[in-house]
């Protein structure tokens, strides 16, 4: 079945520790875009690296593994137009300098390595992890109700 575009965000153990899972949620909803699933969970290793084995050989991986495996994360499909880019845009830059303002990291981050939230950087990105972190009978496809109950 068709379904508009759709992101994996994830909220990080720094961000559930701080307890922005509301406020961020909270910006996804209000920018127009739709939460298809949702899990609270603290991810296996071995998940961990599958889902940043682009990035296995790399200094910062091994830490980024023991943290993203520190707690639980809150684990998203998001679905709408562009959710991918405007996703990203959302989110911010990795490095804090970088990061935007406004951006949830520019708003909440000032670490590299405790940036708060992933989001897919692809369609195809997308499409992996989602593949990766939910089965797909998790995922709900839903449209907004017209009868008289929402005023
Ligand atoms: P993003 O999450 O913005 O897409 P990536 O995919 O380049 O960034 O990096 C994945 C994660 O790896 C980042 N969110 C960050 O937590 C960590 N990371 C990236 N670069 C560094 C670095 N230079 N030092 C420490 N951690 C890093």
């Amino acid at each position: 079945m068709e379904h508009p575009e759709r992101s994996f965000i994830m909220i990080k153990p720094d961000g559930v520790q701080r307890q922005l899972i509301g406020e961020i949620i909270s910006r996804f909803e209000r920018r127009g875009y739709k939460l298809v699933a949702a899990k609270l969970m603290t991810p296996s290793v071995q998940l961990a690296k599958q889902h940043y084995a682009e990035h296995d050989g790399k200094p910062f991986f091994e830490p980024l593994v023991k943290f993203l495996t520190s707690g639980p994360v809150f684990a998203m499909v998001w679905e709408g137009k562009d959710i991918v880019a405007t996703g990203r845009k959302m989110i911010g830059k990795t490095k804090p300098l970088d990061s935007e303002p406004g951006t949830i990291r520019g708003d909440f981050g000032i670490d590299v390595g405790r940036n708060l939230i992933h989001g897919s950087d692809s369609v195809d990105s997308a499409n992996r992890e989602i593949k990766l972190w939910f089965h797909a009978e998790d995922l709900n496809s839903w449209k907004p109700v017209t009868q008289g109950w929402i005023y």
